[in-house]
């Protein structure tokens, strides 16, 4: 058995990186899209390649459900933790609180991993911490669930659409098979009060370190505490303002695969807040198990070399969770094409 001390607080501090300036004109911002617009096909790809990473509105899902889980998902978190442990170690659904994934990554951050299936028999943690109602929760996720993948369906099939693939469900169909193999998170950031000595040196601390998601799409909405930031091509992070009434989409690692890297799985990180408390809710759309994830043939160009080999999201997966955090888990699944210089 491995024994994984607690971390002390200074290695929870991120790297000092290259400051961006958010105030110049040329800086980007993050794409918002209006999925009640015509326009909104076009706007999305284009989002999927610049950044694989946008912002939806008019997204309808019910703000009455997404408050409600919030507020259960406050309760659970704001229970002692022997209740919470209840839901046992994370292997790999249950509570999970600092220790992220089984490779020694920490973050300031206490979670509750869930598998998204929807059936009764799936693996959940037992979910009897919720005393008076334990089945108030698994239906609200469930709910909740059911329309975030519907709208997740409906980006994928606007973006098959718009890159004129002929089946219009080539990705959606992978989240909506009954052997889907999605995830749904909950996180929860305590605010850290100590940080507040760090912070006019512009230290941070690190709540969830940076990655990609291995999954096709990630769906993320959180309350209204800062703290998520993407990566930019220049190696810059960017702050993502905090927006409770909309969701936040990324592209992940499969999908940039399956677009032969038109699309790409954006590297984001969460930061912690040292007065606020930050709350977030993830559906990870993944495909089954068997599934073979490559390059569309529909989409490569004539003579467009697959930069990816085939894998399953079997393979895929086993390898990512035999990850650190920050690895490029996709680097082992590129080819090594060589150009041919005449
Ligand atoms: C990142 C996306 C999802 O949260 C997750 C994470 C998983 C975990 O927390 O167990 C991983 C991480 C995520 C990728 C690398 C491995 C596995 C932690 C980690 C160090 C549930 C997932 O599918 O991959």
């Amino acid at each position: 058995m491995v024994a994984i001390s607690k971390p002390p607080l200074e290695q929870l501090f991120v790297k000092p990186c290259k400051p961006n300036n958010n105030n110049s004109p040329s800086f980007p911002t993050i794409p918002l899209i209006d999925l009640s617009k015509s326009e909104s096909k076009q706007l999305l790809v284009k989002a999927c390649q610049d950044f694989g990473f946008f912002k939806v509105v008019n997204h309808g899902v019910p703000m009455k459900l997404i408050s409600k889980l919030e507020s259960e998902a406050v309760k659970f978190f704001s229970s002692p933790l022997s209740v919470k442990q209840k839901a046992g170690p994370p292997n790999p659904f249950g509570y999970g609180n600092k220790l992220l994934g089984q490779n020694g990554d920490f973050g300031w951050v206490e979670y509750l991993l869930l598998n998204a299936k929807l059936d009764s028999d799936n693996k959940n943690p037992t979910l009897s911490f919720f005393e008076e109602h334990p089945e108030k929760f698994q239906s609200l996720v469930n709910d909740y669930v059911t329309a975030v993948k519907k709208m997740a369906c409906d980006i994928l099939e606007l973006l098959a659409d718009e890159l004129k693939l002929q089946q219009r469900n080539v990705f959606s169909k992978l989240l909506m098979d009954e052997e889907s193999d999605s995830v749904f998170r909950l996180n929860y950031y305590p605010p850290c009060p100590e940080l507040q000595e760090h912070e006019p040196k512009g230290r941070k601390l690190i709540g969830f370190g940076e990655h990609t998601d291995p999954q096709i799409i990630s769906v993320l909405r959180s309350n209204n505490t800062s703290g998520l930031e993407i990566s930019l091509r220049d190696g810059s992070w960017m702050s993502v303002p905090p927006d409770s009434n909309s969701f936040f989409i990324n592209v992940g690692d499969s999908l940039q695969v399956m677009t032969n890297g038109r699309f790409k799985s954006v590297k984001h990180r969460v930061v912690a807040n040292s007065v606020k408390s930050r709350m977030s809710m993830i559906y990870f759309g993944g495909p089954p198990l068997s599934e073979k994830i490559a390059p569309l043939p529909s989409l490569m160009e004539r003579e467009e070399a697959s930069l990816y080999k085939e894998f399953t999201w079997f393979e895929y997966k086993k390898s990512a969770f035999n990850s650190r955090l920050s690895d490029n888990r996709l680097g082992r699944f590129e080819k090594k094409n060589l150009v041919v210089l005449s």
